[in-house]
């Protein structure tokens, strides 16, 4: 992509509405613009973090075998009568009369109409089990939305739903998704801590939250130290294998966000050198929470016995807009954002220090080129800006790599590449360039 084409709305100055780093870089960088309170647009920077984040995320559940769908925004308030929630969810429900006055409302989660998707297909225990998700956007009319895309109003979520014939089974593909949330999370450059949590209005008694630690987070976490050190789970985990053990390796330590927290549980398990009390940002949800939709909305199956009962239904839901926001904050510096390379909107930024001069220009033509045929995306500073702003710039946007050409270097047969993280320079040929680029050596 050449900058000259592109759409980049950088802001020199700071927004002062914004009070986290994230929500500034993000206004900054150009990645989004607020269009009402907790709404947001997403601009074409924006677009691509948010795209390669949900990559990740489907990646992971295509792994653990759940399938992909998609459910619509807007939902009929029915299907919300039937599990008696229509009237329980309050104020955060953003309800919608039609034209034929009837009562729609804007999905703030999609329990019911997975399970109504579900009763209208299933009947037997040997299509179990079955776990669908699908990244949508939600609404919540939240009284205080803040922080950009930490708490909007308008956000979007992956929301996984799984069924299974029994308590066991359920529990099993509980353990899959917890598993895959480990693997998802570390691939974004951020580490993730389990913790027991409230289930609040999705009900059930089984919950845990995946915190990100962070100063600036909203939720107040207490855990074990040694859970910040556990090993990921490989690529060739067998997900449909026994995964309880990784499961209670973890749980077994105490970790508890504010509501669920037993100061004096915590004092007695953990040794002191070992307690960690922190602020953390909530990036993913996972809740078991039995029979609480199917038997209301009777979302039955046969089992092995020929008897129907109503299937165990758990739900697992990932902050997929509130995670740009998330790897902002725990990875930036005083210039500006540093992207993980496995989210970058671009790997590589080409920096043209002199714009316009014949050499120059075609140096930095072939090695645009060449980069964009081995598949790496490049974003080709070719503007007039001074090498100056082209720096601020290309370190606000935080590109994993700068290429930087000018005419000083060229004499000498080389051109430059600094790291964004950690800021290491090297010179070199433009075709070792390319080869570092591409290989990463
Ligand atoms: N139905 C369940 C799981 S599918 C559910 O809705 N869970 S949730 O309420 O915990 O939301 C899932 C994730 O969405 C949260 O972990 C959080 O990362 C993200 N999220 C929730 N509310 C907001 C919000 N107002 N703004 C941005 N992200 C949010």
């Amino acid at each position: 992509m050449r900058l000259s084409r592109y759409f980049l709305p950088v802001l020199k100055e700071t927004p002062a509405e914004a009070q986290i780093v994230s929500h500034r870089l993000m206004l900054r960088a150009g990645l989004i613009r607020q269009e009402a309170a907790g709404i947001y647009a997403w601009l074409p920077l924006g677009i691509r973090v948010l795209n390669k984040i949900k990559g990740i995320v489907h990646e992971e559940m295509n792994r653990a075998g759940a399938i992909e769908i998609l459910m619509p925004t807007l939902q009929s308030a029915e299907l919300w009568r039937e599990s008696g929630r229509y009237d329980d969810y309050g104020k955060e429900m953003l309800r919608i009369k039609d034209r034929h006055d009837r009562d729609l409302l804007y999905g703030p989660t999609n329990e019911e109409m997975v399970t109504e998707i579900f009763r209208a297909y299933v009947r037997s225990y040997k299509q179990l089990p079955l776990n669908m998700y699908h990244t949508q956007w939600k609404f919540r009319d939240e009284v205080r939305p803040r922080f950009g895309v930490m708490r909007g109003r308008e956000f979007l979520m992956k929301d996984a739903y799984s069924f299974d014939i029994d308590a066991a089974a359920a529990r099993r593909a509980y353990n899959r998704m917890y598993v895959a949330y480990l693997r998802t999370f570390a691939r974004m450059g951020l580490k993730s801590i389990p913790m027991r949590a409230e289930t609040g209005p999705i009900g059930g008694d089984l919950s845990h939250e995946f915190i990100v630690l962070a100063e600036t987070g909203e939720s107040q976490v207490y855990c074990h130290k040694d859970l910040l050190d556990m090993p990921i789970p490989g690529e060739d985990t067998d997900f449909y294998g026994d995964l309880e053990s990784i499961v209670r390796a973890r749980t077994e330590l105490y970790a508890a966000t504010e509501d669920v927290h037993d100061a004096a549980r915590f004092e007695r398990e953990v040794p002191a050198e070992k307690r960690l009390s922190a602020r953390g940002i909530e990036v993913g949800q996972v809740f078991y929470f039995g029979t609480k939709y199917s038997a209301p909305m009777k979302a039955v199956v046969t089992g092995p016995d020929g008897k129907e009962v109503p299937v165990e239904m758990g739900s697992y839901g990932i902050g997929v807009s509130r995670l740009v926001g998330a790897i902002i904050e725990a990875c930036h510096d005083d210039a500006g954002i540093i992207w993980p390379e496995s989210v970058a909107p671009f790997r590589v930024a080409l920096i043209n220090l002199k714009s316009g001069d014949a050499e120059t220009d075609q140096a930095c033509d072939a090695l645009y080129s060449q980069l964009n045929a081995a598949g790496i995306e490049v974003l080709y500073d070719d503007t007039d800006e001074r090498p100056g702003a082209k720096f601020a710039t290309a370190d606000l946007i935080g590109i994993p790599y700068q290429l930087v050409v000018g005419p000083r270097g060229l004499s000498a047969g080389k051109v430059e590449i600094k790291v964004r993280a950690g800021g290491a320079r090297q010179e070199m040929s433009p075709d070792a360039a390319v080869k570092y680029l591409v290989q990463g050596i």
